[in-house]
């Protein structure tokens, strides 16, 4: 089995140190980073959510396999993140109101810093007042808003309702994604972009900050 097999295996087994030791000896091994996350982390957290959808598994063990993936994803951080000194740009980054997952959101503040952006990160289950606080208090050029629910995806177009509101949505780029997200969903709740992943994401940012 290869070594992205193995941490893959891993995640799905839901073993968080041995997870962050197999990504540490596929750092040594001079794996390159973006395989890591592409062809080893993801496709064991895709399983699970396979598994997860047909029943087979529970939430607990989505939770393991969850801590894996961040602990995975931690220790090539450095090495994804390693962009060059000058600023280009300040995005911050939350999953709405309502939904705990943050693993994409991680990733996007991930990539986003990997292209010289400030990244604000509000953490996950954020306020639409509280996406209003941060704009009047760090003047981002983008606010990203990730969603993994069809429930909560309804919370992005409410966050841009709010920062209508509130004065301030002329002041920002609002970018959304999340798996259950579309062009057609940001077109409808009025989004300024809709990627489908962290690395479009990043892109997204750098073209328009640049
Ligand atoms: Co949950 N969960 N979960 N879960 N979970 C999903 C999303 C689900 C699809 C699983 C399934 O049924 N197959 C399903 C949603 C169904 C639906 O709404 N249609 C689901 C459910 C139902 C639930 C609960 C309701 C389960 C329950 O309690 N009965 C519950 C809800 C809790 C809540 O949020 N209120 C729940 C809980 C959890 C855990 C807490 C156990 C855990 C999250 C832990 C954590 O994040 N810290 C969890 C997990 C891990 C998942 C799955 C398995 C994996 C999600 C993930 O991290 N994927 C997921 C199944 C799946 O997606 N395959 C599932 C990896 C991640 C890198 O991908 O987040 O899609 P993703 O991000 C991508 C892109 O979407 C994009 O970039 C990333 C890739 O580069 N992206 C953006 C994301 N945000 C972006 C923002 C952008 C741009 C791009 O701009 C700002």
């Amino acid at each position: 089995m290869s070594i992205l097999n193995e941490i893959s295996e891993l995640v799905i087994k839901g073993d968080i140190m041995g997870t962050k030791a197999k990504v540490a000896e596929a750092v040594d091994q001079k794996v390159d980073a973006t395989s890591i996350l592409n062809d080893g982390l993801m496709p064991g957290i895709n399983e699970i959510g396979e598994r997860f959808a047909k029943g087979q598994i529970f939430v607990p063990n989505v939770l393991l396999s969850a801590k894996a993936m961040n602990t995975g994803v931690e220790v090539i951080q450095p090495l994804l993140a390693a962009g060059g000194d000058t600023t280009i740009g300040t995005a911050v980054v939350a999953t709405v109101k309502g939904d705990l997952h943050d693993i994409g959101k991680n990733l996007v503040a991930l990539m986003m810093k990997s292209v010289n952006l400030k990244v604000i990160d509000l953490g996950a289950n954020v306020s639409a007042e509280k996406f209003v606080e941060a704009i009047n208090e760090y003047h981002p050029d983008i606010v990203g808003l990730s969603a993994l629910l069809t429930t909560t995806m309804n919370e992005q177009g409410h966050v841009i309702e709010v920062l209508k509101e509130a004065g301030v949505r002329d002041q920002v780029k609002v970018m959304i994604g999340g798996a259950p997200v579309t062009q057609g969903w940001a077109d409808k709740i009025g989004a300024d972009a809709f990627t489908a992943d962290a690395a479009e994401a990043s892109r997204w940012a750098k073209t328009y900050c640049t």
